[in-house]
C-alpha cells in the first residue's frame, strides 16, 4: 500500500516527508521522493528486550512525496503528470499550510474543490462515453454508480463520504477517483499556535464531517527538527520546550495506518526475529499467514494466538501463558484481532 502526500505549492510537504523519514536522505524538487517509513511501535522495543532476537523488524509504510501540483494553463501538461500519478495511491495525506497564514479554510477548500472537479471531469467523460454504448449489467451498475457521484460532486461533497456497497466500489475502482481516496489533513502550524491543537482541530471536523476524512495539526518544521535528533534525552528536551507531550509526528502514522487504510499488525517472536506484521482489518488467520510467505498460507494447519496485552501479564512467558490458558490454537477461519502474537503451524 502507498500514501500520497499532496497539497498547494510551498505546504510543507517534503518537510513532513522528511520528518517522517527521521534521516538525511538524497531528495528531488522536480521528482517525487519515495520512501518506506519505519512505523515506531513500543510494543516491538520490549519484545525485543525481551526476545533479545537477532534482528527487530518495525512494519513499514511507502509514502510518497509529489511534486507541487502547479495551476494554470500553460503547465498543464506537468500538471497532469503529476495529477495521474496521484491515481494509483490507497490514501492521500492533504498538507495545509496554517504556519504563514492564520486562516486554514480557504486553501483546505480550494484544494479539495480542485479535486472534486478533476474527479467531475472524469465522471462526465465516462458518463458521456457510456450513452453511446450497449449497457451490459456491469456497465449499468457503473452507470448507476456514475450518476450518483456526480450528483454528489456537483454539491462539493468528496466522494468518500458517501455510502457505497462493494459492487458498486469495485465497479468505479479503476478511475482512481481523487475524493474517493480516504484522507489526513495535516494542518501544518508554526509553533506559536501548538496550544490550539485540538481547538483548531475540532474546528475543522465540525465543518468538513466527511467520512474516511481525519486530520492531524502538527508543527510540520519543528518534527522535522525532532526527527532529526537520535538521542532520547536531547528529544525530550526538546519536546518539553515546546509543550509537546510526544513527537506529533506518530499521530500521522497512526491515523494513516488504522484510520486512512484500516489495517492492523501482528507479532511475531523468536531467537531470530521479532517483528511487526501489517494486515487488512478482518482477515482471517489463514490469509494473515500468507503475508509472511505463501508457502505458510498455503500449508497452514493452525494458529497459536495471543493478545499481546495478556502475554505482556504474564511477563512474556509461552511457558506461563499455556498454563493460564492464555495461549489459543486457533484455526484458518479465526479472524485475527489486533496486536496479537501469533505462531503459525504449517506444512508444505
Ligand atoms: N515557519 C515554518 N516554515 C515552514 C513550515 N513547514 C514548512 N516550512 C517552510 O516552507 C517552505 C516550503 O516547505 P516545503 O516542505 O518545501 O513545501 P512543499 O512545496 O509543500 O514541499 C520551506 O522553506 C520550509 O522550511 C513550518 O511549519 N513553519
Ligand atoms: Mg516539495
Amino acid at each position: 500500500m502507498k500514501v500520497a502526500i499532496v497539497g498547494l505549492p510551498q505546504s510543507g510537504k517534503t518537510t513532513l516527508f522528511k520528518a517522517l523519514v527521521g534521516q538525511e536522505i538524497p531528495l528531488s524538487i522536480e521528482k517525487e521522493n519515495i520512501a518506506d517509513v519505519k512505523i515506531f511501535d513500543p510494543n516491538i522495543v520490549l519484545l525485543s528486550s525481551v526476545f533479545k532476537p537477532k534482528k527487530t523488524t518495525f512494519a513499514t509504510m511507502t509514502f510518497v512525496d509529489l511534486p507541487g501540483i502547479p495551476s494554470g494553463i500553460e503547465q498543464a501538461k506537468r500538471r497532469n503528470e503529476i495529477l495521474s500519478s496521484i491515481r494509483q495511491f490507497d490514501a492521500l495525506i492533504t498538507v495545509v499550510d496554517n504556519f504563514s497564514k492564520d486562516d486554514v479554510e480557504t486553501d483546505l477548500k480550494i484544494f479539495e474543490s480542485d479535486l472534486i472537479l478533476l474527479d467531475l471531469d472524469v465522471v462526465e467523460k465516462r458518463l458521456e462515453k457510456l450513452k453511446k454504448e450497449k449497457l451490459t449489467p456491469d456497465k449499468a451498475l457503473e452507470q448507476k454508480t456514475l450518476q450518483k457521484f456526480k450528483d454528489a460532486l456537483y454539491n462539493e461533497v468528496p466522494l468518500r463520504n458517501l455510502d457505497l456497497t462493494e459492487e458498486e466500489k469495485l465497479s468505479t475502482k479503476s478511475f482512481g477517483l481523487f475524493t474517493l481516496k480516504p484522507t489526513l489533513f495535516v494542518i501544518n502550524i508554526n509553533e506559536e499556535k501548538i496550544p490550539k491543537r485540538s481547538e483548531i482541530k475540532e474546528n475543522l471536523r465540525q465543518k468538513f464531517n466527511y467520512k474516511e476524512t481525519e486530520f492531524a495539526v502538527i508543527p510540520v518544521l519543528l518534527e522535522e527538527e525532532i526527527s532529526k535528533l537520535s538521542n532520547e534525552d536531547e528529544k525530550r528536551e526538546f519536546l518539553n520546550s515546546y509543550n509537546l507531550e510526544k513527537e506529533a509526528i506518530n499521530e500521522v502514522l497512526d491515523l494513516t495506518i488504522m484510520n486512512l487504510l484500516h489495517l492492523n499488525v501482528f507479532y511475531t517472536v523468536g531467537e531470530d526475529e521479532v517483528r511487526a506484521w501489517l494486515f487488512e482489518e478482518g482477515l482471517n488467520a489463514k490469509k494473515v499467514a500468507g503475508k509472511i510467505h505463501s508457502d505458510i498460507e498455503r500449508g497452514f494447519i493452525a494458529a497459536e494466538v495471543i493478545s499481546y496485552e495478556d502475554f505482556k501479564s504474564v511477563n512474556f512467558s509461552f511457558k506461563e501463558a499455556k498454563v493460564k490458558g492464555l495461549l489459543r490454537i486457533e484455526g484458518a477461519n479465526y479472524i485475527v484481532k489486533n496486536k496479537e502474537i501469533v505462531h503459525f503451524r504449517f506444512n508444505v
